[in-house]
């Protein structure tokens, strides 16, 4: 992640990392423990709902299960923790949709640019039988999902030129997740993408390997990437859920009052996420701009140029992702307005 240097921050590291080692240290003596590893630092709401998830299993089951959280990728990038749950040497993560698609390429429809209109539609789609229906394809993959939590509206970072139009993407070394739309759609925009596992994604940034990248506020300004981009543009060009992810194994193996209080764990804190993932949303955007970030606000043209644009791209991976199911999100989109 992006800390910056100043040593109270090293201390309040130090001190963070003393402290989670103490609240880790109560696993000696419960039944079973779950080591859940999220991919965004100890500042972002993804680990604060995990900390929630946290202390809603440890309470209901009485310290039976014993949770231990990770967080900045310290267990692996996202690829890494979901293969580490498929082979049963960690828990839980909580990754992007995205690098799903990797493994179950129906994910991808999530990928598809301009797909969710707000945060409320997106709520109801994913809560909805076609977020159901995705959840339940994990169990092929030895994974379990029980919830989604909030991503966010994904927007423009850089560090060479302000993006108003389609015709600043041109020749810009973007990074993206691993993904093949969204490596489609940056290059029909005139980009020049690379996929890459978010932990590399601040050095990258540091060292101009790449100019930009896109990820919600929240991300780009608690990750400290101001400290290495100029401009952000509000884009909104994607909306990525991040989905709560279970060892198949693990989940199996617990009795049943367990999994259904480890399911509603999961429910319960990816609500408390997302509020508090959306609240803040509005203090990131001034908290860039006071940063010094150039904060360009997308017209309605140049948002309309960009959705013609990747049509092909939506067209060709509306093949691969399965017609039927593009088709059932996008009526349900509709019924969701
Ligand atoms: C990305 C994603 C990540 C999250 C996080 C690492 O850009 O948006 O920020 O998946 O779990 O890679």
């Amino acid at each position: 992640g992006g800390n910056s240097s100043s040593d109270s921050d090293d201390s309040k590291a130090t001190g963070e990392a003393a402290e989670e080692a103490s609240s880790n240290v109560a696993a000696g003596d419960a039944e079973y423990k779950i080591r859940a590893s999220i991919g965004l630092n100890s500042e972002h709401p993804q680990y604060k709902g995990l900390l929630k998830f946290k202390e809603i299993v440890e309470a209901e089951t009485d310290g039976a299960i014993a949770v231990e959280t990770y967080h900045s990728g310290q267990l692996g990038d996202d690829r890494t923790a979901m293969e580490a749950l498929q082979l049963g040497s960690q828990e839980v993560t909580v990754p992007s949709t995205a690098p799903v698609a990797n493994f179950i390429p129906e994910y991808a429809v999530f990928d598809i640019p301009f797909l969710f209109p707000n945060e409320q539609v997106a709520d109801a789609v994913l809560d909805g039988k076609v977020g159901t229906k995705l959840l339940e394809m994990l169990d092929e993959q030895n994974l379990v999902g029980l919830a989604y939590w909030e991503n966010g509206f994904r927007d423009m970072s850089n560090s060479k030129h302000p993006i108003e139009s389609i015709a600043d993407f041109d020749g810009l070394k973007i990074r993206t997740m691993e993904n093949d739309l969204h490596l489609a759609a940056f290059r029909e925009l005139g980009a020049n993408p690379t996929p890459m596992a978010f932990t590399e994604l601040f050095t990258a940034l540091q060292q101009g390997t790449v100019d930009g990248q896109e990820n919600p506020l929240s991300t780009i300004y608690l990750e400290g990437f101001h400290e290495v981009q100029d401009y952000v543009s509000d884009t909104h060009h994607i909306y990525t859920p991040f989905v709560f992810l279970v060892s198949k194994p693990f989940f199996d193996g617990l009795p049943a009052e367990y999994q259904e209080i480890v399911r509603s764990a999961a429910v319960e804190a990816g609500q408390y996420q997302r509020e508090i993932n959306r609240e803040a949303n509005e203090e990131y955007k001034q908290g860039l701009i006071d940063e010094g970030v150039e904060f360009t606000e997308m017209s309605e043209e140049a948002i309309a140029e960009m959705r013609d644009a990747v049509k092909p791209v939506v067209e060709e991976f509306s093949e691969k992702i399965g017609k039927e199911l593009v088709d059932e999100i996008y009526q349900a989109v509709e019924d969701a307005q």
